[in-house]
């Protein structure tokens, strides 16, 4: 028998992995989409398009929304999948400050919509909860695992814990096959170009070729646990291989700063950055040129910020036997380079 599964949030950076993943292992994969004025597939593409020619043998997809449980439930009764990856989100915390209300409603209820869908339609499914390393916020602890309190700091943070507690309590009274992957930042040439690490190697890159002139950032002191989203996903199929449902934190173990990120990525592209002044005058100029390549823009900082965090994946390492492949050096290269590639293609 084929085993199936449902991802929500198949078009965005770790939905897309994890569908290659999937179907690498023979899965079908069944993915909900949002309508929207201008198709958005294009980290899909190569699978649902070219790759397949719309053979639905491996991959269907189907249209919803977090927010409109009506829909969902119509999709998990066609497609009775034998595992779900709920993935989907308002996944920026930044923009969460700006739209909180729409974040909770889609990033919270929405797992309870896709929850309460299952326990009604009394489905033998495996349910993966999308938990976040934001969850920890500014947590008073030199490391964070699973025994570490939360402290959300945004409406994104905030919305997460009450996802990852419904799931558990989803388990405990339903007894469902629900668990949390408590994932810290994990990037790729996929990831969207308003996160740090990627707004970094993407406008780097296009300075070094001359389409744009400065890289305008927040917080430079920020410190992540930065990992490769692929390695993450493999983690995600793991944790719902398990013999029972439980939670585990995802992640390198190394923390880095924004400001060290920077100064990584352009090195590789020969730029030469010295750091000048403090706070919101700070300013990266490239020693090669002489030019300002690199300025602070208060836009870009949040009315509250993590500043620190550096995840304990011990338990994971030990049960699931997974261990992260790509270190934070090497996860810069693969992002500078294809982002190099992409800019060079863009300038022709
Ligand atoms: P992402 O690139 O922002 O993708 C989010 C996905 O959710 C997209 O496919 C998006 O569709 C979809 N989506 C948003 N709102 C929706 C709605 N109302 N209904 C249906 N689909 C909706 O995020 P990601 O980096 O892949 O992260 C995947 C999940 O892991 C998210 O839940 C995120 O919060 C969580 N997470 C991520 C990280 C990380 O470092 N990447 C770490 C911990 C947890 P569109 O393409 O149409 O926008
Ligand atoms: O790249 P970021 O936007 O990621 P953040 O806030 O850590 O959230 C990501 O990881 C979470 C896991 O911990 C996920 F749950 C979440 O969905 C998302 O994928 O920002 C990282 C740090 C922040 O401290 C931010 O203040 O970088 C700092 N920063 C400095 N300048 C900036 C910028 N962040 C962004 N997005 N843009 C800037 O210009």
């Amino acid at each position: 028998m084929t085993k199936t599964a449902l991802i929500t949030g198949i078009t965005g950076q770790d939905g897309s992995y994890l569908a290659e993943f999937l179907i690498e292992k023979g899965y079908k994969v069944y993915g909900i989409v949002r309508r929207s004025s201008v198709l958005n597939r294009q980290r899909i593409e190569d699978l649902y398009y070219k790759k397949y020619n719309y053979n639905m043998d491996n991959i269907e997809i189907f249209y919803g929304d977090l927010g409109d449980s009506s829909s969902l439930n119509r999709i998990l009764k066609k497609t009775e999948p034998n595992e779900v990856y709920n993935l989907a989100a308002q996944s920026h915390v930044g923009i969460s400050f700006m739209i909180p209300e729409y974040t909770c409603d889609v990033t919270g209820l929405g797992v309870v919509r896709m929850l309460d869908g299952l326990k009604d339609l009394g489905f033998i499914t495996r349910f993966y909860q999308a938990s976040s390393s934001e969850m920890f916020g500014n947590a008073l602890v030199e490391k964070q695992n699973e025994q570490t309190p939360f402290l959300p700091s945004s409406p994104y943070a905030c919305a997460k814990v009450f996802a990852y507690h419904i799931t558990r309590i989803y388990r405990e009274a339903y007894n469902m096959f629900a668990s949390n992957g408590i994932l810290f930042n994990h990037e790729s040439p996929r990831r969207g170009e308003n996160f740090v690490t990627r707004k970094i190697t993407f406008s780097l890159s296009r300075i070094k070729v001359g389409l744009q002139e400065k890289l305008y950032l927040g917080n430079l002191d920020s410190k992540r646990d930065w990992g490769y989203a692929k390695d993450f996903v493999k983690a995600m199929w793991l944790i719902l291989q398990h013999d029972k449902p439980d939670d585990f934190v995802i992640a390198t173990g190394e923390t880095h700063t924004v400001r060290e990120f920077v100064e990584k990525s352009a090195k590789l592209l020969d730029f030469d950055i010295e750091w000048q002044g403090e706070g919101l005058n700070e300013k990266g100029t490239d020693l090669n040129t002489g030019k300002t390549i690199i300025e602070i823009n208060p836009r870009f900082y949040r009315p509250l910020d993590v500043e620190f965090l550096l995840g304990d994946s011990s338990k994971a390492r030990k049960l699931l036997k997974w261990k992260p492949e790509v270190n934070f050096e090497k996860l810069i290269e693969i992002m500078v380079n294809a982002d190099m590639k992409l800019a060079k293609l863009l300038k022709d």
